[in-house]
């Protein structure tokens, strides 16, 4: 029996600092009736997607930065997300920015995504581990990244979860440049990786990388993490000029042969599907990258126990 789902990436155009959540949500409810319009039963939506991309300034005030988180989710902001989603039977990955309580009265702040089912129930939750940019500004820099200043290393790991008739997993932005990423996903068996990004056109952190580069990167690194580990990758990108700041579009759907099944054309919101065979990638799990068969893990120790490069003696 084929096991197939049509699935969405919902691009988001710029979020204007000022914006309020209800008219974001307005936005991501629109796009999930266009995706449902269309098949869709699982809505990807961009990294830190109630908000504009707040880490590009170097905020002063703990009020100030604590108005781009959320205290709870839902909320009642979301909520009617929550409820589309419920009454189109449509599952959703949506980015935000999160504040965690606990006892003591500690709070800890995550860039953090969720995944919620098509009866509107949070069925997993992912926090950002691979934290890019600075804690503080860096005058010389083209544009300022400052996630290190504005959250914690999520404390999670890189869970996979049984939903949706699948095996999902999250990552966000960043975390999709690294093949570790990928590969404790699909030791998992992930059939579908889902992740939200927002990335500056330009390279931050350097003025001379040529500015073709930027989605380049941005697609080898999603394609070879779908065809390492035979999985469905899903990418939404936030596009266009927010805040002064050109970022990459170039939403993806990527087949687990590492082909593209589907790729953003605008820099708005915009919404792309694919319908996913959820066993295209058996035949790659059980041949070239059967890991139970192939891997050598005893070869691999220094991708756990070394975090920087260590040149052998000269
Ligand atoms: N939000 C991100 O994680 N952005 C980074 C930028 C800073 C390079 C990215 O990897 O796309």
């Amino acid at each position: 029996m084929p096991r197939k789902i049509v699935v969405a990436a919902a691009q988001m155009g710029p979020v204007a600092r000022d914006e309020s959540r209800w008219h974001v949500v307005d936005r991501l409810i629109s796009m999930m009736r266009e995706a449902h319009r269309r098949g869709a039963r699982l809505v990807v939506f961009p990294e830190l997607a109630l908000t504009t991309f707040f880490p590009r300034w170097a905020l002063q005030s703990e009020e100030e930065v604590d108005s781009f988180f959320e205290t709870e989710m839902p909320n009642n902001a979301t909520a009617p997300l929550f409820e589309v989603a419920k009454e189109l039977g449509v599952g959703f990955h949506l980015g935000y920015a999160e504040i965690e309580a606990v006892a003591g009265g500690k709070r800890h702040h995550y860039n953090t995504a969720i995944l919620v089912d098509q009866k509107g129930k949070i069925a997993g939750k992912y926090r950002k581990v691979h934290l890019p940019g600075y804690a503080e500004p860096q005058p010389h820099h083209p544009v300022q990244h400052l996630e290190k200043r504005y959250f914690e290393v999520g404390n999670l790991g890189f869970p996979a979860f049984r939903t949706m008739d699948s095996i999902m997993g999250m990552c966000i932005c960043n975390d999709r440049r690294w093949p570790e990423t990928y590969r404790v996903l699909g030791l998992q068996g992930a059939e579908i990786i889902m992740l939200g990004y927002n990335t500056p056109s330009a390279n931050p952190s350097s003025a001379s990388e040529p500015l073709h580069l930027g989605m380049f990167h941005n697609l080898l690194s999603m394609q070879a993490g779908a065809y390492q580990n035979a999985a469905w990758v899903i990418g939404a990108a936030k596009a266009g000029i927010e805040e002064g700041v050109h970022h990459m579009g170039g939403s993806c759907i990527i087949a687990p042969t590492g082909e593209i099944a589907a790729l953003a054309t605008t820099e708005g919101d915009e919404v792309i599907t694919a319908e996913c065979d959820l066993d295209k990638g058996t035949y790659i799990r059980e041949t070239i990258f059967n890991f139970a068969a192939h891997r050598r893990i005893e070869h691999y120790k220094l991708i756990t126990e070394q975090t920087g490069v260590v040149p052998p003696p000269e």
